[in-house]
């Protein structure tokens, strides 16, 4: 709130402006916030509301009817060019999907977030907000059960339909959030579109991008459509196209077909300077409603829209998804010019007045197509130029890939097609689809948890093993996880993180009680953490029993893509106090992040960690954080110890702590900083608290096991 000291007559002491973290004076204080996004205080719907069932009872033809209206009935306030919306509708899902990055899943169309900041006032998104006020009437008319999410991917799938391509389905099921995603960092520079240096360890090398991000500028999807820091020089911005959208998984057929598919329609708009465009939703006046980027020259609209400053269509029949972007890209040869708004584009050499594309409002005027440097990239670069001639000579082939490749943008975060509804859910399975084959539930479960009790595995080994089999979970976009038992295929199986050599030892006992009492070796490895828990949860004297719900599938070697799975390496797990080496973020930070992709609390991740550290799991047996002398009990010990004042806590000079009694100077325990923070993070220590204090070890206990089995179910879809 401003407080200003001149008299303000009314009481006003919230804290409600957006800049003032109470943590802002100590910015390496972990901002736990990331865990209580998106929690029952944000979200208005009744309790007992399921997105899922809702979505089953949506009169799916007339949604798609009804968009198909609208995509052609132009309003007033926003004019369709030439009549027809598809342009940027499809612009809308393709900005709202292309967010999406594979290193840690986060970004993508999944949520909705493209409604809140800061992505609804990216400058690339620039005019998107129109799109979506256009489609509010369907939104508003629908209801719950058509989500903003799915509405937005469905308006670009229908767009394509209605200009001709055969599309290859549309899955229904993602649900809306009611605020922005606060936990996916988008880079750290403070300016919209700062030069590119920012984000490389060396621009000439794209694979220098820092991880995770995908896109060239803060504030951009991809690349810069101008060049390299707006300098046109189509090769380079083919490797920097190669890059971004191989972290978004494509390769470069998926890439080449996408972006020439992806021009094929519609236009870019910079027919006036943009000199006096107005702000972007977020920062508009209160009485323009979030409209932003008002353009007030020449009534801003039509043909006369500002948006990214480049100006042209691309083919000659923009409203149709032909071949008409490769006839004109290799056909001419093109020239380097600007657009009315200054912006670098390309221009065709000798294109006869007939063939060139007729001006958005009136069709008895025809206009210069142009191509972006990226487009130019398609020609230039050796690899895309030469897929680029294989689509020429195959049309079907192209439509194909293109629809495939869209189909794999826009559905790519909604994790396995199990969470895929509706009438158009494509029955071919996809790899990309990590997919599971269904499991057995039809198997005696107390046969099965008598067998691992008497294998002579240890409780830790087999907690570990089930922890590490369900911690590759992100929510992020559903993949990885428990289900699937693919800790035993490649690459997981031979990840340090995973213990190959103690990994194959006890996967070995596992698959043979699961091939001996047809549970699935996945159940089967969640089973032996269960059985682990209960033996360590009896040996501290409570008795209370771990949930399971039987049903988990094994995947084979075959339905799983390898190198797909390469980003899911476990590079750090606070929760077993492992780290492969040093990185740039503390291992705190790495744990809060895993925490958060588990889709945890503060108060979760800390009994899990606290839990954890007492039974013995810590990767290759570290005792750093095991503040105990009771291993294997599932004791409050390690928030006891703590806690406790007759010890004092020094750093040992390489990243490690030890603990000494005050008195006697002696070493009681060591640490690392992921069991440290619990102490001195004020919000971590207030949890560490809770379970030190006397009358809280059961509650402990039972929390623990509330947290495991949320953490083991993460990726049970079908149970929802
Ligand atoms: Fe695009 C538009 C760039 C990719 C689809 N794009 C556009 C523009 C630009 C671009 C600049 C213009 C805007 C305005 O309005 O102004 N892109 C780009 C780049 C890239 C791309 C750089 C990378 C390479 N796209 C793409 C993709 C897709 C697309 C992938 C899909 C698939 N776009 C698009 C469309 C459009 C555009 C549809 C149109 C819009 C309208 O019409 O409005």
């Amino acid at each position: 709130s401003k407080s200003t000291a001149s008299g303000c007559p009314v009481m006003h002491g919230g804290n409600t402006g957006s800049n003032d973290s109470v943590t802002k004076w100590w910015p390496e204080t972990l901002n736990l916030d990331i865990l209580h996004q998106h929690d029952a205080r944000t979200d208005p719907m009744d309790s007992d509301y399921n997105h899922r069932n809702a979505v089953k009872n949506l009169d799916f033809e007339a949604v798609k009817s009804d968009l198909r209206t609208l995509l052609t009935d132009s309003q007033d306030w926003w004019p369709a060019d030439w009549g027809h919306y598809g342009g940027l509708m499809i612009r809308l899902a393709w900005h709202s999907a292309g967010s999406y990055r594979m290193g840690d899943g986060r970004g993508g169309a999944g949520s909705g977030n493209i409604r809140f900041a800061p992505l609804n006032s990216w400058p690339d998104n620039a005019s998107l907000d129109k799109a979506r006020r256009l489609l509010w009437p369907m939104k508003k008319k629908y209801g719950n059960a058509l989500s903003w999410a799915d509405l937005i991917i469905l308006s670009g799938n229908i767009a394509y339909e209605s200009m001709g391509l055969k599309t290859f389905g549309f899955g229904f099921g993602r649900e809306d959030i009611w605020g922005p995603e606060k936990d996916v960092y988008w880079g750290g520079e403070n300016e919209w579109l700062a030069p590119s240096e920012n984000r490389y360890g060396d621009l000439e090398t794209p694979s220098t991008l820092e991880n995770p991000l995908a896109a060239v500028h803060m504030g951009l999807i991809y690349v810069n459509p101008e060049g390299v820091n707006g300098n046109p020089d189509p090769a380079k911005t083919a490797l920097h196209i190669r890059e971004t959208f191989s972290r978004m998984a494509m390769n470069d057929e998926e890439t080449a077909a996408l972006t020439c598919g992806g021009h094929t329609v519609g236009k870019a708009h910079g027919a006036t300077d943009g000199s006096d465009i107005g702000p972007e939703p977020e920062g508009c006046p209160i009485h323009k409603q979030a409209l932003g980027w008002e353009n007030p020259q020449h009534n801003g609209k039509a043909n006369k829209t500002f948006t990214s400053g480049i100006e042209g269509a691309w083919t000659k029949e923009p409203l149709k998804f032909d071949m008409g972007y490769f006839d004109y890209l290799f056909n001419y040869e093109w020239e380097l010019t600007k657009s009315p708004a200054g912006a670098h584009q390309y221009q065709p050499v000798n294109m006869p007045e007939s063939e060139k594309p007729a001006d958005p409002t009136d069709l008895s005027v025809k206009r210069m197509p142009m191509m972006t440097d990226a487009d130019m990239a398609m020609k230039v670069d050796p690899i895309y130029h030469d897929i680029c001639q294989k689509f020429m000579q195959d049309p079907a082939y192209f439509q194909d890939t293109f629809a495939r490749a869209w189909f794999k943008l826009t559905h790519r975060d909604m994790g396995p097609s199990a969470n895929y509804l509706g009438p158009d859910v494509p029955n071919e399975e996809l790899i990309w689809q990590d997919p599971i084959p269904l499991g057995s539930s039809d198997y005696d479960i107390a046969t099965v948890k008598a067998k691992l009790a008497a294998s002579g595995l240890s409780s830790a080994d087999m907690i570990a093993t089930a922890w590490d089999s369900a911690r590759t979970y992100r929510g992020s976009d559903k993949r990885g996880g428990a289900n699937g038992a693919r800790i035993r295929l490649a690459p997981q199986k031979d990840w340090v993180a995973n213990e190959p050599e103690r990994l194959t030892k006890v996967l070995g006992v596992i698959e043979d009680i699961a091939s001996q009492t047809g549970a699935s070796i996945a159940d089967t490895i969640v089973l032996a953490g269960n059985v682990g828990l209960e033996q360590s949860i009896k040996a501290a004297g409570f008795d209370i029993e771990v949930p399971f719900a039987a049903g988990r599938g094994d995947a084979s070697d075959k339905q799983t893509d390898a190198e797909s799975f390469e980003v899911l390496q476990v590079l750090a797990d606070g929760f077993r106090n492992f780290q492969l080496k040093e990185y740039a973020v503390s291992p705190e930070a790495m744990m809060l992040d895993r925490a958060q992709l588990l889709g945890l609390s503060a108060s979760e991740m800390t009994v899990l960690v606290g839990g954890m550290r007492v039974l013995g799991t810590n990767f290759a047996g570290s005792l750093h954080g095991v503040f105990t002398d009771t291993v294997g009990q599932l004791s409050t010990d390690f928030f006891v110890n703590l806690t406790d004042m007759s010890m004092s806590w020094e750093p040992l000079g390489d990243g490690t702590y030890e603990l000494k009694d005050r008195v006697t100077g002696k070493r009681r325990y060591t640490a690392t900083s992921a069991d440290l923070v619990f102490g001195s993070n004020s919000v971590l220590r207030s949890y560490a608290e809770l379970y030190a204090q006397d009358d809280n070890a059961e509650k402990f206990v039972r929390d623990f096991v509330a947290a495991w089995n949320k953490v083991m179910n993460n990726d049970r879809f079908d149970l929802l």
